[in-house]
Formats: structure tokens, C-alpha cells, sequence
């Protein structure tokens, strides 16, 4: 009988994982049986992978609304170690990057440069799994692990699929630089570039400087913005952005005497040209939309507001041309705007290496957490 025995099915690995059993307890490495790739999935042995604030979110979350056991992690680059029947695309020995976002190609969205949310494999973070509602996890008593963002990528191996994989062609971008281009990175220069499209010589406004606010900026700056302007109750922040662009620094507890879009609109001449939100506040996104400038300003909503509570905007600012958007990812079509991200990095034109602020061994998984909670980390590399 296989009562209270792991079950191995044909071709699982044996191998370990961060397991997170509860809402806010530290990660415990177990072994656990990955089995292999169903049809249109993609088997990877990933290299290395990194803690985004979104994790933290979903770990911290309690039940039911958190969902454990569970394997978190969704940025990370890896190598194909075995697909499932039909996937053509990628082979054994591919570098790939698994995003949370899926891009089948083929559907309306896809196919349209306005969007890059798939109709056919519509994104929702419950319950993020594989295509077909099961985990292709399990511990080594055989209970089901549960997966995170469709990646899961806190495993030495991991099933993905297809659809939410960007393959790398070009070998040269070290791991921990494409590793970075899964998830924070890519949504923040998408959002300048396009989302946004911010032209040379326009003044930004990003609201929080974490990994996603820092990328928005180098997004800006490549692009030739003549401000950029951060806003952050970190003071250590400016230091760390002027290293991708940001050229001026609002700390919103040194204007209590005034209101911050009063101090904006002075220092852009009457509102700025594009305003981005990165942290997930309905305040601050009410702040962001203020702090444009009215006839043209653009404000972009990248923070994730987990209450979905309503936004209260003044009707005669858009009638006066203002407008609000937001993006998921950026904007990013995983498959054809990662390698693109990668080229442009190396052409020396995208700026990674900054990005980087920590490294820690897969053990050691915990520790990224306390760095990333305690604002020590922008982004910190678990090698595997
Ligand atoms: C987020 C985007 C919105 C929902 C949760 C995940 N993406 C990545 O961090
Ligand atoms: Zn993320």
C-alpha cells in the first residue's frame, strides 16, 4: 500500500524545497517529489531565483485568504530539464525565465500590442496553477504542496507552464541578471517604455523606490528624462537612486507643512509629465493622479492594492486631459519583451548590476526575507 508513503510516479524527482507550511513562518527546506511535465508544461532545474515583495505578500496573508503549504517564488531563471507532449518551443538544456503572466501568443490580447494580459490563460493569483487545477507537487509524506503565481520557483525544480516560460537564446546574461528580468525589473522599466512611453526631456514622479520604482527610474532615464523625482519615507533611498537615474528625492515626513502635490508641482513647473505608483496605496495613487500635470499628465498604477478599494478622482481634471492607467508586469509580453530587456543589458544600455544588493545560499532562503521586510535588500539572489 502506498498509505502515508510519498508517491513516486514514473519520472518524479526527488529533491528539495522552501516549504512555507504557514502564514508568516519561516520557509523549511523538505524533500519533495516533483513529477514531471504534463502536456504543454516545462520541467525546470532552476539556477537561482529572488524574493519579490508580492511573496511576501501571499506569505504574510492568513487562511483562507493564504493558502498553505504552499512553494512561493516567481522570479527566477532556469534550465529546461524535460517537457511535457507538445511543447515544440523549448527543449532540454534551454535557458529560460518562468514569469507569473502568461503570454500563449494566440489569443486576442497576445496578439494585440494594447494589452499583454492573456484571454486564453487569464491571470489570477488563486489559484496559480498548472492548466490543468492540480499541483505537481508533493512532500515526502504525499500531500499536495500547493504552487504560487503558476512558478513556484522556491524548489531546486519546478514544473511551468509553457506559456508563462521566455526563453533566452543568447547565453551571455549571467543567471542573476536575467533572473532579475522575471518579475521587478521588467515591470518597472515596462511601465516607462511601454506603458507610459515617457520621451526625452519629461518630468517622473515615482512613488517608492523598491525594486519595481528603482527600474521605473532607469526606465526614465535611458529614455532621457530631463527629472526624475522619487518619493520615499527612506532617506537612504535617494543615495540608492541616483544610481539609476533619479535626480531629485521627496521624502514626504520633511513636507508636513505643505501638501506634497504643492511640492511637486513646484519643482515641474506646474505638474509632471508622468507619475508612477509602486508601492500599492489608494492614498498614494490619489497623490500620484494629483501630482500630474493638468492638460497631459499620465499617471501609472503599478502597487498592488489588495482591497481593490476605489479610487476618488476630481471629474474636471479629466475633463482637462489628465489620465489614469495602470499595468500588470509593465505592460511585458514575457516572450518577446524579456529578450529584449536581456539584449538591451547587453548592449550596456540597461543598467542591472545595481539591482543586486544581496546574495544568500538557498539555505539561507529565510534571511532574504529579513532583508527585503527590514528595506535592507533591493533585490537579493537565492543561488540554488
Ligand atoms: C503581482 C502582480 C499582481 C498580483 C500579484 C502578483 N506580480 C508580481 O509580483
Ligand atoms: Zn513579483
Amino acid at each position: 500500500s502506498t498509505v502515508g508513503k510519498a508517491i513516486r510516479c514514473k519520472g518524479s524527482l526527488s529533491h528539495t524545497a522552501a516549504v512555507c507550511r504557514s502564514s508568516g513562518e519561516p520557509l523549511v527546506i523538505e524533500e519533495i517529489e516533483v513529477a514531471p511535465p504534463k502536456a504543454g508544461e516545462v520541467r525546470i532545474k532552476i539556477i537561482c531565483t529572488s524574493l519579490c515583495h508580492s511573496d511576501v505578500t501571499f506569505w504574510k496573508l492568513k487562511e483562507p485568504h493564504g493558502i498553505f503549504p504552499r512553494i512561493f517564488g516567481h522570479e527566477a531563471v532556469g534550465v529546461v530539464e524535460s517537457v511535457g507532449e507538445n511543447v515544440k518551443e523549448v527543449k532540454e538544456g534551454d535557458m529560460v525565465v518562468p514569469v507569473f503572466l502568461a503570454n500563449c501568443e494566440e489569443c486576442r490580447d497576445c496578439k494585440s500590442k494594447k494589452s499583454n494580459i492573456c484571454s486564453k490563460f487569464p491571470f489570477g493569483v488563486v489559484p496559480g496553477l498548472p492548466r490543468d487545477g492540480t499541483s505537481r507537487f508533493r512532500d515526502s509524506k504525499g500531500e499536495v504542496l500547493h504552487c504560487f503565481l503558476s512558478v513556484s520557483s522556491f524548489a531546486e525544480y519546478t514544473v511551468v507552464d509553457i506559456t508563462h516560460v521566455a526563453k533566452l537564446d543568447d547565453r551571455r546574461i549571467s543567471a542573476e541578471k536575467a533572473c532579475l528580468l522575471s518579475c521587478g525589473v521588467s515591470t518597472g522599466v515596462g511601465a516607462a517604455w511601454k506603458v507610459a512611453d515617457v520621451e526625452a526631456g519629461s518630468t517622473v514622479v515615482i512613488f517608492g523606490l523598491g525594486a519595481v520604482g528603482l527600474a521605473v527610474a532607469e526606465g526614465a532615464r535611458i529614455r532621457g528624462a530631463s527629472k526624475i523625482i522619487g518619493v520615499d519615507l527612506n532617506p537612504q533611498k535617494f543615495e540608492i537612486g541616483k544610481k539609476f537615474g533619479v535626480t531629485d528625492f521627496v521624502n514626504p515626513k520633511d513636507c508636513l507643512d505643505r501638501p506634497i502635490t504643492e511640492v511637486i508641482s513646484e519643482m515641474t513647473d506646474g505638474g509632471a509629465d508622468y507619475c508612477f505608483e509602486c508601492i500599492g496605496l489608494a492614498s498614494l495613487m490619489n497623490d500620484a493622479f494629483n501630482c500630474c500635470r493638468s492638460g497631459w499628465g499620465k499617471t501609472v498604477i503599478l502597487g498592488v492594492e489588495m482591497h481593490g478599494s476605489p479610487l476618488s478622482i476630481n471629474c474636471l481634471e479629466i475633463l482637462r486631459g489628465k489620465c489614469i492607467t495602470g499595468a500588470l508586469f509593465g505592460g511585458t509580453k514575457a516572450k518577446t519583451d524579456i529578450p529584449l530587456f536581456a539584449k538591451m543589458y547587453l548592449d550596456k544600455e540597461l543598467h542591472l548590476d545595481d539591482f543586486i544588493t544581496h546574495e544568500v545560499s538557498f539555505h539561507d532562503i529565510n534571511k532574504a526575507f529579513d532583508l527585503l521586510i527590514q528595506e535592507k535588500s533591493i533585490r537579493c539572489i537565492i543561488w540554488m
